[in-house]
C-alpha cells in the first residue's frame, strides 16, 4: 500500500512540475542550394557575410549537413543566425570540429535589448579541449562595462568580478568526428551534456533573461553543423 501511495505521490508530482518541451524549430539540412556561388540557406536562417566577408559565401549546405567557414577577407567570426525564443529552453545539435583550432560557439541574444553590445546574453563555445560558458549580458558585453574595458578605464573591483561570469570545462571532444549537444537553459542555469554525458553547469545572473530571442551559431575558424533543434520549456 506504502508503496503504491508513493508510488502515484511521485507520479502526480511529476506530472505536475514537468515542463514538456515545445519544439519550436528543427532543421536536418538535407537539401541544397539552387546554386553554389551564394549562400542560401533557406529554412529562416540569415548571417553577416554581406557586411563581415564583403558578400562571400561562408555558409554551404554539403551532404546534408552546414558547412560554415570563415572567409579570408572576413573581419569577424562567421554568424549564422535563427530565431529561437523561449525564456527556459534546449538547444540541441550535432557538430563536428575537423581540425584542432575550430571552434564553434552557441550564441544566445535579445536584439530587442539595447543593456548590451548587439544583443549578447551569453554564449557556450566549444573547442576540442573545453566547453566554456559566459554570461555576456552582466558581463563584458554589458554596455557600460564593454566602454570602459575599450576605454582601458574598468576599475579593478569590476574586473575581479568578471572572473565569475565565464566558467571552462576541461572536455574531449575528438577533431574530425561527430558529436552531440544538449544545451538547456533553466532559470539562470545552463547545462551542457556532450555525447549523452554531463560536462557541467553554470549560474550566473544573465542566463535568466526573459527573452533569448536569437541563436547565433559563431565560427572564427570552421565547423560543420546538422540536426539542430530548438526547445521551448518555460
Ligand atoms: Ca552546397
Ligand atoms: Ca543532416
Amino acid at each position: 500500500m506504502i508503496t503504491k501511495a508513493v508510488f502515484l505521490t511521485t507520479l502526480i508530482s511529476c506530472s505536475l512540475s514537468a515542463k514538456e518541451p515545445k519544439l519550436l524549430f528543427a532543421d536536418d539540412f538535407e537539401r541544397n542550394e539552387s546554386q553554389e556561388e551564394t549562400e542560401e540557406i533557406g529554412e529562416g536562417w540569415t548571417t553577416e557575410s554581406a557586411n563581415r566577408a564583403q558578400g562571400n559565401k561562408q555558409v554551404d549546405l554539403r551532404d546534408g549537413h552546414l558547412h560554415i567557414y570563415m572567409h579570408e577577407v572576413a573581419d569577424h567570426a562567421v554568424s549564422v543566425r535563427h530565431e529561437a525564443g523561449f525564456e527556459n529552453g534546449i538547444v540541441e545539435a550535432r557538430f563536428n570540429l575537423e581540425h584542432a583550432d575550430d571552434q564553434l560557439g552557441f550564441n544566445f541574444a535579445d536584439m530587442t535589448y539595447k543593456g548590451v553590445h548587439a544583443g549578447h546574453l551569453f554564449r557556450v563555445v566549444l573547442t576540442n579541449s573545453s566547453v566554456t560558458i559566459t554570461d555576456l549580458k552582466t558581463g563584458i558585453m554589458k554596455k557600460e562595462i564593454r566602454e570602459m574595458r575599450k576605454a582601458g578605464s574598468l576599475p579593478p573591483e569590476i574586473e575581479n568580478t568578471l572572473k565569475d561570469k565565464t566558467k571552462r570545462f576541461p572536455a574531449k571532444i575528438k577533431n574530425d568526428k561527430w558529436h552531440a549537444i544538449v544545451i538547456k537553459i533553466e532559470g539562470d542555469e545552463i547545462t551542457v551534456t556532450l555525447n549523452k554525458r554531463k560536462v557541467g553547469s553554470f549560474s550566473s545572473p544573465g542566463i535568466a533573461h526573459p527573452e533569448k530571442g536569437l541563436l547565433r551559431l559563431s565560427v572564427p575558424r570552421e565547423a560543420l553543423v546538422d540536426d539542430l533543434k530548438i526547445y521551448s520549456a518555460s
